[in-house]
């Protein structure tokens, strides 16, 4: 597919995602939520990538769903919009992990999206809100879920209910983000990040990420018991007896994603 809204890009193990809408601020059209599933989808297939960052311009990661695009839509057609659900639902599910690198205004949709991945590095410019509630509405993306479990009910109902936006300090504080760097360092800090991932076992990263995100959606008992049936399966990874073996020989592991 040819893109117009976003770059993609591959260094080593890492694929990059740039959001390129720059005179809408990388407000998501449908035509960005489009371009981004196809991307995610071909670095999903693509075996030498084993992490994606996601990211945007230093002054707008994204600045949340394009308003122009949804001022006339009424209930039944955004409701049969098909291509907003199936971009939360492709980067809440991705197999690989997702770190988001974001900057400048990270707002609606665009926080949305950010919490959707696994990791945010955010620059110190960062400013995070959902102020759908300015424009009449609410989050629609997870906003409300992933928001509250992030940085609790408190916090979360103020920003929600009042639009009120937090800097990266505050984000950081609050435990959304993971990291908050220099303007000029945002994407590197989250290429060091990623590519210390990416030399993992891909298998076992996989399984890993995947018994965390369970941690957010059952109850302690099943969420061990899932946890224990994938560590009982990666004894059968190749991955795992590199990685034992390389311990043990007192070298780095070759890990392959057997
Ligand atoms: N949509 C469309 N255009 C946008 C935009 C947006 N969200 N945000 C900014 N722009 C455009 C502006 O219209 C302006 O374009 P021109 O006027 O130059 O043509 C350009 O970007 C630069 O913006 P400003 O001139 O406003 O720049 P400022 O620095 O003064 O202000 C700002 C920056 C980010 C504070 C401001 O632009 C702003 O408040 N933007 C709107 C932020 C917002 O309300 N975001 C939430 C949108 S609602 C769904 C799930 C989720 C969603 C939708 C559906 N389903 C599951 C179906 C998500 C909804 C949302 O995110």
């Amino acid at each position: 597919m040819e893109y117009s809204t976003i770059i993609v890009q591959r260094e080593g193990r890492i694929g990059i995602i740039t959001l390129n809408r720059p005179e809408a601020l990388n407000a998501l059209n449908s035509q960005m939520v489009k371009e981004l599933i196809s991307a995610l989808d071909s670095l999903n297939q693509d075996e030498s990538v084993r992490c994606v960052i996601v990211t945007g311009s230093e002054r707008a990661f994204s600045a949340g769903a394009d308003i122009k695009e949804m001022v006339n839509m009424n209930s039944v057609q955004m409701a049969m919009t098909e291509h907003f659900f199936p971009l939360w639902d492709k980067v809440g599910r991705y197999p690989k992990p997702i770190v988001a690198a974001v900057s400048g205004f990270v707002l609606g949709g665009g926080l949305e999206l950010a919490m959707s991945c696994d990791i945010i590095v955010a620059s110190e410019t960062a400013v995070f809100g959902q102020p759908e509630i300015d424009i009449g509405v609410m989050p629609g993306g997870g906003g409300t879920q992933r928001l509250t479990r992030a940085i609790g009910k408190y916090k979360a109902m103020e920003m929600i209910l009042t639009g009120k936006r937090i800097n990266a300090e505050e984000a950081y504080k609050f435990g959304l983000v993971n990291a908050v760097v220099p303007k000029e360092l945002f994407i590197e800090e989250a290429k060091k990040i990623a590519t210390k991932i990416a030399e993992k076992s891909p298998v076992a990263v996989k399984l890993a990420k995947a018994a965390v995100n369970k941690a957010l959606e059952v109850g302690l008992t099943q969420g061990l018991d899932f946890e224990r049936e994938l560590f009982y399966l990666l004894f059968s990874s190749e991955d795992k007896q590199e990685g034992m073996k390389a311990f043990i020989e007192k070298r780095k592991p070759d890990f392959r994603g057997r």
